[in-house]
């Protein structure tokens, strides 16, 4: 009669099949997402692949190689069931295995080079680490919500041109901001950075987006910016987020 044994007495190749077999029992389980091929758990992160601040939290952990298993908000975005979730009604949003939900993009990001900082994405020293955070605030505060005032417009929305007017030269003065501070190769200089993640996302929706509202190109006589632009697009995280953006947009045009 055949006796079980104990995995450690099995050869070496037979205990590498029981590795990919128990795999591909993973990924065929209706529980797939949920776990790495390595079989540890895997986080899950309410998400937008069109969302700048999905995406900014996307190339962090495309950056890091962490796998993570995306969701739509249930019902969609600020509607009542998602807001049991995240009472801010925002993507992105985090769930750790323990259940603790961490939202907003920037807490993500953090969270994700406190807990895997294998793969930096912050400088090791404290005035290297402000640089980088006066970029992804600066992003957050001042670059990206003139843009974000006019987007219900594209939504069909009825907006004073007075309104897109200011919004524009509002734009303008950051971006004129932003070209006087970026680094190069990497905003915030010699390696890629959380400064980089946040900034690429909203520069496709600019680039996307600007001239459909009077406005000239981001990287228009701006030539740091434009030199920096061209780089991030061929930063594998970066190019893979914004080609999920970029889908994401398609699709949602065609509607
Ligand atoms: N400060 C937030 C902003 C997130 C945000 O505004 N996300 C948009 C999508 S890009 C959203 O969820 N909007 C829905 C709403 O504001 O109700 C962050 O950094 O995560």
């Amino acid at each position: 009669m055949w006796h079980a044994r104990p995995y450690y007495h099995y050869p070496p190749y037979i205990r590498k099949r029981f590795v990919l077999d128990l795999s591909c029992a993973v990924l065929n389980s209706p529980e797939v997402g949920k776990f790495s091929l390595k079989g540890e758990s895997v986080m899950k992160m309410y998400n937008l692949m069109l969302s700048n601040f999905a995406s900014k939290s996307r190339i962090a952990m495309y950056e890091k190689g962490i796998t993570v298993e995306f969701v739509d908000p249930p019902g969609g975005l600020g509607s009542a069931d998602y807001k049991k979730v995240n009472p801010l009604g925002k993507v992105p949003a985090l769930v750790l295995d323990n259940g603790q939900l961490i939202a907003e993009s920037e807490l993500i990001n953090e969270y994700l080079e406190d807990k895997y900082p294998e793969k930096p994405l912050l400088p090791k020293d404290a005035e290297g680490r402000a640089k980088v955070r006066a970029f992804t605030r600066f992003h957050d505060l001042y670059l990206e919500p003139p843009m974000r005032a006019v987007f219900p417009k594209l939504f069909g929305q009825k907006l004073d041109d007075k309104f897109i007017e200011e919004k524009m030269t509002e734009v303008n003065t950051r971006l004129d901001q932003l070209e006087a501070r970026i680094g190069s190769p990497w905003a915030a200089g010699d390696t890629f950075t959380l400064a980089d993640a946040a900034l690429a996302p909203t520069m496709f929706f600019m680039t996307s987006f600007l001239p459909q509202f009077g406005s000239k190109a981001p990287t228009e006589g701006r030539a740091k910016l434009a030199a920096w632009w061209g780089r991030i697009q061929e930063q594998p995280s970066a190019k893979k987020a914004m080609g999920e953006q970029q889908a994401a947009l398609n699709a949602m045009m065609k509607k």
